[in-house]
């Protein structure tokens, strides 16, 4: 795919949605730019494995703890089996997007166009990305501490936007460069501020109308994404995107917003990059111990892989992510 069209170009096309990615991969692809991870990109990430060193990207299940956006606590119950020769679990009211998770293209839909690729609801679903399996070149943006570095540290726990500049100019002060079907993991520090907080602090997170920082709402940072051709990004953050969402919206956008009549991904990171792009989303993925390495040995590329679940028609997934050095 060395001819992918460029973010300007999708705006142009009058064949699908304008800024969508739509049709490129076939008129019933599920994959978005997951279809980048060829085997030729296995072999590349594989390639990066020098020192064994391996990080888990998830966090407990439990965390946050409470759950954000209004999302149920799930209880695990370890059962006895017959004959007490060992145990069960079962999780019960368990939502997969409580935690670490990658956002699927059933989550969020452009009201005037529909799911990704304007194929049917129901056809889409994270099964299709666990056959499929994610593996290949994972580059980190530590833009938290790029900003700390510069004398501008990110505010985790308010509004504070990321710009794509901010993204750019980290990774070339990394000096990496993100390259066609990379796994992108953007770390902006939310999540150490979060652990950082007493009971109290993450009660007061969980009840409000929740600001953190994150990559701009709108085009922008699509935009950005897209020119890169990744095949996914994620964050360390509650939506990867600033919250609240309409962050730095005018009068006017929030209006169009609350009546309806602007489209969700014009507002939305989400939505453009989900509904229209067919790029993965991943939420509070746990960067930081993989950010301390790569701050050490200055390598921010390695072996990235993920096995979401085999869920059929599922929204979100656990990543069961890795990143290996
Ligand atoms: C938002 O949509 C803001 O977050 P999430 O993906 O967790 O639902």
């Amino acid at each position: 795919m060395a001819d992918l069209p460029s973010y300007a170009e999708l705006c142009e096309r009058t064949d699908g949605p304008s800024g969508s990615s739509w049709g490129l991969w076939g008129a019933d692809d599920a994959l978005g730019c997951l279809n980048l991870l060829t085997a030729e990109r296995a072999v590349r990430g594989a390639g990066l494995v020098r020192r064994g060193r391996t990080f888990s990207l998830n966090l407990d299940l439990d965390l946050p703890e409470p759950p954000l956006f209004g999302r149920r606590a799930h209880r695990h119950e370890v059962t006895w089996l017959a004959h007490d020769v060992g145990h069960d679990d079962e999780l019960i009211d368990w939502n997969p997007q409580r935690s670490t998770q990658w956002d699927g293209f059933r989550h969020i839909r452009s009201l005037h166009h529909g799911f990704y690729n304007g194929v049917a609801d129901e056809t889409h679903g994270v099964h299709h990305w666990s056959r499929r399996g994610l593996v290949g070149r994972g580059v980190l943006a530590d833009v938290a501490r790029h900003r700390e570095r510069l004398g501008r540290p990110l505010q985790p726990g308010a509004p504070d936007i990321i710009e794509p500049d901010d993204v750019l100019e980290c990774l070339v002060a990394q000096g990496v460069e993100v390259e066609v079907g990379d796994i992108l993991l953007v770390r902006t520090g939310w999540l150490d501020w979060y652990r950082a907080l007493d009971a109290g602090g993450r009660a007061a997170v969980a009840a409000g109308n929740l600001s953190a920082c994150g990559l701009r709402n709108g085009t922008e940072c699509a935009a950005m994404l897209w020119d890169l051709h990744v095949a996914a990004v994620a964050a360390d953050n509650p939506a990867l995107e600033v919250l609240p969402t309409t962050t730095g919206l005018s009068a006017a956008a929030r209006q169009a917003l609350f009546s309806g009549t602007a489209d969700t991904p014009v507002l939305f990171l989400h939505g453009n990059l989900l509904a229209l792009l067919g790029i993965p989303i991943g939420e509070f993925f746990d960067l930081d111990a993989l950010a301390a390495d790569c701050a050490a040995d200055g390598v921010y590329e390695f072996l990235f892989t993920s096995a979401p679940l085999n869920l059929a028609g599922g929204v979100a997934s656990p990543p069961n992510a890795l990143a290996v050095k």
